[in-house]
């Protein structure tokens, strides 16, 4: 492990979009950490907005998490890929690290924690902390307490808490033991998204390594 490794931490405040033109949106305004996910695509038609997404963070100094498309990643040259328990069936572990991408791993009981952290990831995910309305699962929400049991069972691996989670409700997921917050619906369908994303970063930012 380099000193970089050792010093490396997750901004806490992670949107999850589906578009470039998001992730732009958000880096300009000072967003450090973003997901791509982008659904239903192939390798091929993902490449041009992975590396268009790629580009903008970089000029903006911010980390791009890629969602699912492997494969593009590593051709594109991503430093983040985010699986989920689905992905992991086809994704070629060896080639990712091979590549030298960080991995995020989603999991949301503890069948697929213990198959994440086979997987040496360099995050896990929980989810959904909350309802959300965004993605139809079979779980129900896991709250605030399971947050705490996961970092335990996690030990120093960055948490990322998922699911339901407005600005509001933030603080507590990281009272709770939460390391980052990931949000869909609480910054893209709020009425003021870049009023939000402000609001977001003020919260979040005393808790960051980042400036
Ligand atoms: N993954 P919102 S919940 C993409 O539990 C995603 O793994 C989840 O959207 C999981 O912030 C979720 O709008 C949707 O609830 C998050």
């Amino acid at each position: 492990m380099s000193i970089i490794d050792t010093i490396w931490r997750l901004d806490p405040f992670y949107p999850v979009v589906d578009s470039v033109d998001w992730v732009e949106r958000l880096v300009k305004q000072g967003t450090k950490l973003v997901q791509l996910r982008i659904k239903d695509r192939d390798d091929e038609t993902v490449m041009p907005e992975i590396r268009a997404a790629l580009t903008v963070c970089r000029a903006y100094g911010a980390d791009l998490v890629v969602n699912d498309y492997w494969r593009a990643a590593i051709a594109a040259g991503a430093d983040f890929l985010h699986l989920g328990q689905g992905d992991l069936d086809t994704a070629d572990l060896v080639a990712i690290r091979a590549a030298g991408l960080k991995l995020g791993i989603s999991t949301h009981d503890h069948a697929e924690l213990a198959r994440a952290l086979a997987c040496d990831p360099d995050y896990v995910a929980l989810g959904p902390i909350y309802p959300t309305t965004l993605k139809v699962m079979p779980f129900v929400p896991q709250g605030l307490e399971r947050i705490g049991e996961w970092k335990k069972l996690i030990g120093d691996l960055p948490l990322v808490a998922i699911g339901g989670i407005t600005l509001e409700r933030a603080p507590a997921c990281l009272a709770a033991g939460a390391d980052v917050i990931a949000m869909v619906s609480d910054v893209v369908r709020h009425p003021d998204p870049d009023a939000r994303t402000q609001a977001w970063l003020a919260a979040t930012r005393p808790a960051s390594v980042r400036t």
